[in-house]
């Protein structure tokens, strides 16, 4: 429950600077953005937030993976459970601050410049994965 140390190194290649240093390990990343500080609660909070993503509140694929974007849809046809919930609470509790719209894992355009982007997006193919097995 946090961010791996292959990316918090800075000897490493995997090392990007744009993170939220506050929220580095052994900070435990809060999936509720809930702010809290204690990291025994935010791993409870977590634990809570994946099960409902997972089990609880996802019935059919588009409550996980969200509605299909097709020509001429709505810009935002709706998220899936992962993308509104723990997907993008990673990415703002990682995004750097200090940078004018939280470079770069916390912006969109940004993101893909930070290496732990794709582990993370990986993470989230192995949760679809997962979600697949349990329906
Ligand atoms: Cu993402």
């Amino acid at each position: 429950m946090t961010v791996p140390s292959m990316f918090t190194d800075s000897t490493s290649p995997l090392y990007n600077a744009k993170l939220n240093s506050t929220n580095m390990p052994p900070t435990a990343i809060d999936l509720g953005l809930t702010g809290a500080t204690d990291d025994l609660q935010k791993v409870v909070n977590n634990l809570k937030i994946m099960y409902s993503e997972m089990v609880h509140s996802v019935n059919i694929v588009e409550d996980f993976i969200g509605k299909p974007y097709l020509e001429r849809s709505a810009t935002d046809p709706g998220p899936g459970s992962s993308e509104r919930g723990s997907h993008v609470a990673v990415q703002v509790f990682v995004g750097d601050p200090k940078q004018p719209t939280f470079e770069d894992m916390g912006n969109f355009y940004s993101a893909g410049r930070d290496l732990l982007f794709y582990c993370h997006h990986a993470n989230v193919d192995r949760m679809w994965t997962l979600w697949r097995e349990l329906k």
